[in-house]
């Protein structure tokens, strides 16, 4: 019998509703959910690879445990009852030789958010790491000095929006980031025929450059040039702005020093497009978002800073249609500590915590470093460093020499490889979800629940269980506490809008509760005397490395940056037959002139060179690349020995991160610099 089941894609960011049809355990069809709120039927090409992921041959179904390069499966008792002896014994010998990895999919599963912790304390480490610094840890900081929490974001209102500024994100690929925006395309559809305008400021000519009215090139890295300038242009015309914000006056100050025209000299933008930015940010309603692309970056924390300086100094900060601050159905805000900075440092570089967590650029080192804390013991949960942390290779041959190493993660990939242990979840659609860190960053103040669509298979646990389990093997203690699902049914009841679970799953395709609005100051600010600082000291304090950076000469080296495809996630979509067929995507993109001048065809093979490391892979001449600038997607990588993913391993291509380089980083967030690294390139013989 046909059974139609009404659930949420737990795969990226966007929290797409889904209509899944099913007989048995077989997955008949999966289509977008029409009278889900949020993603309005809207869903992208890896939704219907849930399929392939739940059936997926190398999908691992039961611990694994290796001795030299030969693997075994084991019983999960087995698995706990070996991995809490091992990590006893190291930490016996020395008590802060354990260290967590948290991977990007934590972020996605609100059962791993409720129960990392519970590792975290048996593991009794400081030594945390985690996707965040490769990624938006920028935005956190400022967050925490600007708002008074780490996790209060104001996110762009483009359905209420005339002009949406986009500074390194690329939705129509990404689905959007730190903002829940399933539909994009549509949202900027609807932008556009309401007379608004969608513009994009990226070295590349984006998918959502090539949808937008107006695509401005910048060169990699130069962000903050460009912002500064923007900003001082846009200062004689500033409103009169709200009682919420001071300092105002320290922020021009700081800012005076710098020339405008060199600035836009140096980002490659013209004075033209500033400003017709200028126009459309004080006419408003208006907004500006940074990603990624922005933020990996070794002054990630400024230019994050200065992308909400634009925005309050034009008037659009906690403006309906402009950058408006959510209303979630479960606060996490209200329930969690605001976060802080520079509490403890790390041992080998002396790399200040942030939030709680050492970059995971510094990852290596610490594994490497002889002494008392070095790295023995590493737990990976959900996580893919050696692809996706900077020098990735490095860290390969550092996570070789660790006593013992546990991957929570469904394949045997390039890092789990390095594993004694890798213990695997059950699949995408035997387990719930709720967007717990993603709603509240969404377009809508909306909430879905999604129970497990299949019972687990053969005995399978779902990530929290493991995470527990590891957690009580390792300390010998039971961990008294109620199941992630008991404890969202608190957080609804207990939220803003009061509901129950038990309500929440009465309503398959989620409850709406309307479109964020203006209007929140000062209630929503969590700052104790309720203002804005808009010229933070440590903020401040930082330009000055920027004027440094600003009197050195241009580095003439092409510039090499990453990419997103909607037909891959990170470095874990790869195993999908589906969705790595077609063209071969892992390419160096480069401009025609730079080609030429290499000697480099389309097609052809080339040598791309760095500080850390060398890969050839096939060039794809494209006039989408802004001259001087270079790009390859991160997360492949696949042909290492001992991955077991076979279509991922014909697929292979190789690391981004094998060229970028673990010793540029952000001091502010400990964010790693991602975007702008020089190269060489040359034809491969
Ligand atoms: N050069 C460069 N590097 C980058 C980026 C870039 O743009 N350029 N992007 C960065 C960003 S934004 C991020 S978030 C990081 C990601 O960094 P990571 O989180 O380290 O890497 P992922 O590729 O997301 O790997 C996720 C891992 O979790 C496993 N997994 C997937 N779902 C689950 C699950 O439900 N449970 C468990 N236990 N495991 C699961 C997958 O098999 C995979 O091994 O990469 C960063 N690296
Ligand atoms: N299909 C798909 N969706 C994903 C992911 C995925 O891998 N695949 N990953 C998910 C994750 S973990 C994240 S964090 C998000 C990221 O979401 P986005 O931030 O939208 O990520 P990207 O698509 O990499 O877009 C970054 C853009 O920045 C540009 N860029 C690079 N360097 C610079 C620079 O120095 N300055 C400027 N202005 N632009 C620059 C790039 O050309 C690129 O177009 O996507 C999420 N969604
Ligand atoms: S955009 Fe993200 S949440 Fe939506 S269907 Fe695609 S992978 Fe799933
Ligand atoms: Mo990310």
């Amino acid at each position: 019998m046909t059974r139609i089941h009404h659930r949420t894609c737990n795969i990226c960011e966007a929290n797409c509703g889904v209509v899944i049809a099913t007989e048995g355990r077989e997955i008949l069809s999966i289509k977008g959910d029409p009278a889900n709120a949020l993603s309005r039927g809207h869903i992208c090409p890896k939704a219907t690879a849930l399929e392939d992921l739940q059936n997926d041959p190398d999908r691992l179904r039961a611990p694994q445990k290796r001795t030299g390069s030969t693997w075994e499966t084991i019983s999960w008792e087995q698995a706990f009852a070996e991995i809490g002896e091992r990590t006893r014994a190291i930490l016996e010998h020395d008590p802060k030789a354990a260290a967590l990895y948290v991977g990007n999919p934590n972020a996605h599963s609100y059962g791993n958010t409720l129960t990392t912790g519970d590792l975290k304390r048996a593991l009794r480490t400081r030594a945390v790491f985690s996707a965040s610094t490769v990624d938006q840890m920028p935005h956190q900081v400022v967050n925490l000095r600007l708002y008074g929490h780490s996790g209060l974001w104001a996110i762009p209102d483009i359905d209420q929006t005339q002009t949406m500024i986009i500074l390194g994100g690329n939705p129509m690929a990404s689905n959007g980031s730190v903002w829940t925006v399933p539909d994009f395309r549509n949202r900027a559809k609807a932008l556009q025929a309401r007379g608004g305008q969608l513009v994009v400021i990226d070295p590349r000519r984006s998918e959502t450059a090539k949808i937008a009215d107006r695509h401005i090139f910048i060169r990699p890295a130069s962000d903050a040039f460009l912002l500064i300038a923007l900003l001082k242009a846009l200062q004689p015309g500033v409103p009169a702005l709200s009682p919420h914000i001071r300092n105002l006056d320290a922020l021009w100050q700081a800012l005076a020093p710098f020339d405008s025209a060199a600035c836009l000299e140096r980002a490659g933008v013209s004075a033209s497009d500033v400003a017709f930015l200028v126009e459309r940010l004080l006419a408003g309603p208006a907004a500006l978002y940074g990603r990624i692309g922005a933020t990996t970056q070794a002054f990630g924390t400024l230019v994050a800073w200065l992308i909400a300086c634009v925005n309050i100094v034009s008037g659009q900060l906690d403006r309906t249609g402009g950058l408006v601050f959510p209303s979630p159905v479960i606060d996490m805000v209200a329930r969690t500590g605001p976060g802080g900075s520079g509490r403890f440092h790390s041992r080998v570089s002396g790399h200040p915590e942030v939030l709680g967590e050492f970059p995971a650029a510094a990852m290596s080192e610490e594994i490497e470093t002889p002494g008392e804390g070095q790295i023995r013991a590493l737990f990976v949960v959900a996580g893919n460093p050696v692809l996706s942390t900077p020098n990735g290779g490095r860290l390969d041959r550092a996570l070789a020499g660790l006593e013992l190493m546990v991957s929570v993660d469904m394949y045997r990939n390039a890092t789990s490889r390095r594993a004694h242990y890798i213990l695997p979840p059950v699949g995408p659609l035997e387990r719930d979800h709720y967007g717990l860190f993603l709603l509240p960053m969404a377009v809508r103040n909306f909430a879905a629940y999604s129970p497990p669509l299949l019972a687990p298979a053969g005995g399978g646990k779902q990530d929290w269980e493991i995470l527990r389990g590891l957690a009580e093997a390792i300390s010998g203690e039971r961990v008294a506490g109620r199941s992630p699902r008991e404890i969202l049914d608190q957080m609804l009841q207990a939220g803003p809008y009061g509901i129950s679970l038990a309500q929440l799953e009465a309503a398959p395709s989620g409850l709406d509760f309307g479109a964020p609005e203006g209007g929140r100051l000062p209630d929503r600010l969590q700052t104790k005397d309720k203002t804005i600082d808009i010229a933070p000291a440590t903020f401040v304090a930082d330009l000055a490395r920027l004027s440094g950076e600003m009197a050195r000469p241009v580095d003439a080296r092409l510039r090499l940056i990453g990419r997103r495809h909607v037909r891959s996630n990170n470095s874990w979509l790869h195993n999908s037959p589906r969705l790595v067929k077609g063209k071969e995507r892992c390419t160096l993109m480069i401009n025609p002139a730079d080609a030429r001048a290499r000697n480099l065809g389309d097609g052809s093979l080339a040598e791309v060179i760095s500080r850390t490391g060398t890969v050839r892979l096939k060039v794809e001449v494209t006039d989408d690349m802004m001259p001087g600038t270079v790009s390859i997607p991160h997360g492949w990588g696949h042909g290492l020995e001992g991955i077991a993913m076979q279509t991922a391993q014909a697929h292979a291509g190789v690391s981004l991160n094998d060229l970028t380089d673990e010793t540029a980083i952000d001091p502010l967030s400990g964010n790693a610099a991602l975007s702008g690294i020089p190269v060489e390139i040359r034809a491969a013989g």
